[in-house]
């Protein structure tokens, strides 16, 4: 349990990055919690562009499961943490999240980067239609593209995730480029909560953050691949220490 504390002040901006640690106390499984695995698949293999072409009924199922279990879960102690913190700082604070459970939205954030997409929404593998809601689970058959059909074309509707090997949205990288070099001057602190560090470009944040002069805190159950770049280091569970960090 963390004695440390992060007291805010008018001058203070926050910029978090959270991983899948921060939605494990909410019932979902962490990555590296199944050994990276998803019914003994590599989750590289089902969460890739190249997964999707080889079968994508495996990572339709995938992620009609990922769905349907975010469903049935409800933000937790660490998530509401943060929605207060936003409620305080307002445009000083920004969550960056590399979760697609969308549980930060529901626990009250709205000043939040999805960087690798969300569960949420499902768009075209082929035409640039805007990308849409959708909860909708598919178990066999494989959802197509209406738009394209219209234009006699054939083409697989997708989920709109960030895959492994595929570029995050530069619009994403750039508000939270714009938020670090508008706390030039100001006292920023970067907080890094529940990551392995073990995935990029998300796991530089806390490099880019410090070389803006932030101060940076990891608050993480056990020791991450990247923790030797932050300052301060709190082992232990974000439901836990989270509502009790800030003062
Ligand atoms: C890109 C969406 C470039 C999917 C995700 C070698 C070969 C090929 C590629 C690479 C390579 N080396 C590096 C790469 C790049 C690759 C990468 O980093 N790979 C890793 C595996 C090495 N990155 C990419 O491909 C990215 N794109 O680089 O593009 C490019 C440039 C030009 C043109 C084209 C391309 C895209 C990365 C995004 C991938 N998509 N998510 C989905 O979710 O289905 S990543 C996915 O895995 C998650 O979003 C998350 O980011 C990551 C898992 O990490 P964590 O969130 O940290 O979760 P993890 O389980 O690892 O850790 C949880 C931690 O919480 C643990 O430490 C645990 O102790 C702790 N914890 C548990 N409980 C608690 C807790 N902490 C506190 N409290 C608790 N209660």
């Amino acid at each position: 349990m963390t004695t440390s504390t992060i007291r805010i002040d008018e001058r203070t901006r926050v910029l978090v990055l959270t991983g899948a640690g921060i939605s494990a106390e909410s019932g979902i499984p962490t990555f590296r919690g199944a050994d990276g695995l998803w019914e003994n698949h590599p989750i590289e293999k089902v969460a890739s562009m190249r997964g999707f072409v080889d079968d994508p009924i495996l990572v339709w199922r995938f992620y009609s499961q990922r769905r349907a279990d975010a469903k049935a879960v409800a933000p937790n102690a660490g998530h509401h943490a943060l929605a207060r913190l936003e409620e305080r700082l307002g445009d000083r604070f920004l969550l960056a999240t590399q979760n697609v459970d969308g549980l930060h939205t529901k626990a009250g954030n709205a000043r939040v980067v999805e960087m690798h997409g969300t569960l949420w929404k499902t768009r075209c593998s082929r035409c640039d239609r805007e990308p849409f809601d959708d909860e909708e689970v598919y178990l066999g058959d494989l959802p197509g593209c209406g738009a394209c059909a219209k234009r006699g074309e054939s083409a697989l509707l997708r989920p709109h995730i960030v895959w492994f090997g595929e570029r995050l949205d530069p619009r994403d990288l750039a508000r939270i480029d714009a938020f670090v070099r508008a706390s030039r001057g100001s006292r920023l602190v970067f907080l890094a909560v529940g990551t392995s560090g073990r995935v990029s470009p998300a796991s530089e944040l806390v490099v880019h953050a410090r070389d803006a002069g932030a101060e940076t805190w990891l608050v993480n159950l056990e020791p991450s691949d990247n923790q030797g770049a932050f300052e301060h280091v709190v082992h232990g569970a974000s439901g836990a220490v989270l509502p009790s960090l800030f003062v």
